[in-house]
């Protein structure tokens, strides 16, 4: 009986020590230059992280009863999209089924169109820059359906389009079945003057599977892929564009928000024709995916110095050759005669404001996205001619 008691009591205060507040875990807080911290995953994220330090940062897995409105903007109206479409953009073309976006296009009137489908932004809702994003669908059937997944940039800091650019993540004319289109659209490449910059590649059965139409952006970088195959990609490269700003040939260093849409006919959709028989016609979209690198998490490298910098073509203007690092370049800081003088976040500066006349010693150096930085450059003497 003792016994029994000594051992009821011996649990009780086992069970009391193991209810007794322990010392937290210790969990390590990287200590980074910037004081950048970790990321935390967005909550509503089937796929929370990816390989290589990928954190999802914004998510739709369509999983309600509706479009979430929180996430989406519906664009309504039959402005043709710019591109002389036929259809009509209604809410009512959009719903979620079996968590799935489903936009359908239907041949019935509408504001003066003859046909119906939807298209939904997230601007002011999702925007993002240097991101991983992931999106699963299904493409539509039928000759004059162009869907796409694409991006518009959010201020339009360059100016109208194309200035600021586009980003086509993924395009689709259903008279080219199965073939899947990437392309960006800038002031110096852009569809207008036949210069845009695209890539296309045929696949299997994108009207009867989901596949993940993807895009990695990183600073002067744009790739775009196909169930993880490479479809596109972008680069700027300052020695083949020494004659322009680099905004006019990559825009691509500010926040863009995604587009999902299906369009019928226009200048592409509709080269051969509606078949009037197809409608309706749907995309299918399984779930976007936005993720941000966890820079604060895996970056441990300082970039490596920069190089080869020279003047370029267009007046007053140097360029460089791009650093390394372990997680990219984010900007670099250009310094005149030893001070500090501005940040560029491509490896290209125009000079401005200067004195006319005056010689200048120009040294840069790479930032990482955690603040650790590169050795200064070798100086280049330029002189500012205004
Ligand atoms: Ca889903
Ligand atoms: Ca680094």
């Amino acid at each position: 009986m003792k016994k029994l008691f000594i051992l009821i009591l011996l649990l009780f205060v086992m069970v009391g020590c193991e209810s007794t507040p322990t010392e937290p875990i210790e969990t390590e807080i990287p200590s980074v230059p910037n004081g950048l911290l970790p990321l935390s995953a967005t909550t509503d994220c089937a796929v929370p992280t990816l390989e290589g330090g990928w954190v999802c940062i914004w998510a739709d897995e369509f999983d309600g009863d509706t479009v979430d409105e929180t996430k989406w903007t519906f664009e309504e109206g039959g402005f043709g999209g710019g591109n002389q479409e036929v259809q009509y953009y209604s809410r009512n073309n959009a719903e979620v089924v079996d968590s799935k976006l489903v936009i359908t296009a239907h041949k019935e009137s509408m504001g003066g169109k003859l046909y119906t489908s939807a298209r939904l932004n997230t601007k002011y809702k999702g925007s993002f820059k240097y991101v991983r994003i992931v999106v699963s669908a299904k493409m539509p059937t039928g000759r004059g359906t162009w869907p796409a997944i694409w991006m518009m940039p959010l201020m339009s800091v360059y100016g109208g389009w194309p200035r600021s650019g586009e980003i086509d993540i993924m395009e689709y004319v259903g008279y080219d079945v199965n073939r899947i289109h990437s392309t960006i659209h800038t002031e110096k490449f852009n569809h207008n003057l036949g210069t845009q910059l695209g890539y296309s590649r045929l696949y299997q059965d994108v009207e009867t599977t989901f596949k993940d139409y993807e895009m990695i952006w990183t600073p002067g970088s744009i790739q775009t892929f196909v169930d993880g195959d490479k479809l596109g990609e972008f680069a700027y490269v300052p020695h083949f564009n020494q004659d322009v700003p680099y905004n006019q040939a990559f825009p691509f260093d500010q926040e863009f928000f995604l587009i999902l849409n299906l369009a019928i006919g226009g200048t592409w959709g509709g080269a051969q024709g509606i078949d009037t028989e197809m409608f309706p016609t749907a995309m299918e979209v399984d779930y976007v995916r936005v993720y941000r690198q966890d820079y604060a998490l895996t970056d441990k490298e300082a970039p490596t110095q920069p190089t080869n910098i020279q003047l370029a073509q267009l007046k007053n203007t140097v360029f460089w050759n791009k650093s390394n690092d372990d997680y990219g370049v984010e900007k670099y800081a250009i310094y005149l005669d030893g001070a500090f003088h501005k940040y560029a976040s491509l490896n290209q500066m125009i000079f401005t404001g200067l004195t006319v006349g005056n010689s200048y010693q120009v040294q840069i150096q790479a930032v990482d996205f955690v603040g650790r930085v590169s050795e200064m450059s070798e100086t280049l003497s330029f002189t500012f001619s205004g």
